[in-house]
């Protein structure tokens, strides 16, 4: 069972991914191709060499990048973390990095750390930072691995001991305290080269929790597929890296955004089991962050700010959290919570083990009317009255006090 052995992250629930690099500026188009695929994959998928590519870096002005903004809203939706790409599988840094020069600070116009300022406005605003690294693919690198090429003639052990290593130690030294390092897809890398990486990261920095994308089986926590929920709870701690729309880099030309009510049901959906939900924004190259995505995430903030007691901090359920086709269950020691997604008068829940002793409206904490009753010998059923003005709603939380 993986374990971060760290309180924040199983408590946190909801946090914020944000990937953002040179790919912002091709958003989806190259030469008047377009990718079908993720954006941020567009040097690999339209076969764009490295030396073509990287000169995207001298268009990169971001006047717009706010990361105080970014923190502020994040923080506003009720986030409790912020991973963002220090380094994409493009190969360029997003800080100002000693040993390479392909990095934001030395190759743009912009010139200013974007790592350094998210670190600062995380501190001012009390978030926990962590940093997404891709270890093994680096498609800037000549030593560093390529999706679907030919990869034979690689030196990675070159490319470990002179970008990969040299620039995870920069990070965890050089940006205060760093809440985890998110690497994305060991490819060709051992499980002595990814040891050499965890027992580098835990070095540097005991707490700093490891992701499960580390692969070889040393990830700290369950990272699951992209965008998929295990269907059985999960007994460790675990992540779903999830999306707004299809993609993670900044594409024009997806619009295929989810709504916040089906975000508000994916992320009880994630907690009721157990995991947290960690959602993407890919801001476009300007640093201005996509309206769309904004709009999304300020209605599904709503929700998590006035039902936070049954969102964060809050365990698995367990199988029964699956059956009901109005609403879904998290809980909290004591309390079990009900999560209303269609309306009605009343809320039912049979055959609940535990003696009920209260309930209320989350939201407003007024105390709500119950009956309890025997379905059968052994077995409990209770009834909530839903309050009158809440016969039409939808999208709100109950909380059923059980007997301790
Ligand atoms: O290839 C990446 C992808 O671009 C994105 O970063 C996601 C996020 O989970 N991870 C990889 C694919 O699983």
């Amino acid at each position: 069972m993986q374990d971060t052995k760290q309180q924040w992250f199983k408590e946190a629930k909801f946090g914020l991914f944000i990937h953002w690099g040179l790919y912002a500026l091709l958003a989806g188009e190259y030469n008047g191709k377009k990718t079908d695929r993720i954006a941020e994959w567009i040097m690999n998928d339209l076969d764009i060499p490295a030396e073509e590519y990287e000169k995207l870096a001298a268009q990169f002005n971001p006047v717009e990048f706010d990361a105080d903004g970014i923190v502020r809203k994040a923080k506003e939706w009720g986030m409790k973390y912020i991973v963002f790409t220090s380094k994409h599988h493009e190969g360029f840094a997003m800080w100002d990095s000693k040993c390479s020069d392909y990095n934001v600070v030395k190759a743009t116009p912009y010139g200013r750390d974007i790592v350094r300022q998210f670190r600062e406005a995380c501190d001012r605003h009390g978030m926990k930072l962590g940093f997404y690294y891709s270890q093994a693919q680096d498609w800037h690198d000549p030593d560093g691995y390529m999706h679907r090429k030919d990869n034979s003639g690689k030196n990675y052990r070159a490319y470990l001991e002179r970008k990969c290593f040299p620039q995870l130690r920069e990070l965890l030294t050089e940006y205060g305290e760093v809440a985890l390092i998110w690497f994305d897809t060991p490819m060709g890398t051992t499980r002595e080269e990814s040891q050499e990486m965890v027992d580098l990261v835990k070095r540097l920095q005991p707490n700093c929790i490891v992701s499960g994308r580390i692969g070889n089986g040393l990830g700290e926590y369950m990272t699951t597929g992209d965008n998929f929920i295990p269907r059985l709870p999960y007994e460790g701690d675990w992540e779903v890296p999830a999306t707004l729309n299809d993609t993670w880099g900044f594409n024009k030309d997806d619009h295929n955004w989810k709504d916040a009510e089906e975000i508000i049901h994916l992320l009880v959906k994630i907690n009721s089991r157990g995991g947290n939900y960690l959602l993407n924004i890919g801001p476009e190259a300007s640093g201005h962050v996509p309206e769309e995505s904004i709009k999304i995430l300020d209605e599904v903030g709503k929700y998590v700010n006035e039902n936070e007691e049954a969102i964060f901090g809050t365990k698995r359920v367990g199988i029964y959290a699956y059956e009901l086709d109005w609403g879904m269950l998290t809980r909290k020691d004591h309390k079990l919570y009900v999560h209303v997604f269609k309306p009605r008068r009343r809320v039912e829940l049979l055959n609940i083990g535990n003696r009920i002793t209260g309930a209320y409206l989350v939201a407003d904490k007024r105390p709500l009317e119950f009956e309890t009753g025997a379905t059968c010998e052994g077995c409990s059923s209770i009834e909530v009255e839903v309050p009158e003005e809440y016969f039409d709603r939808k999208n709100y939380s109950i909380c059923l006090e059980m007997e301790e």
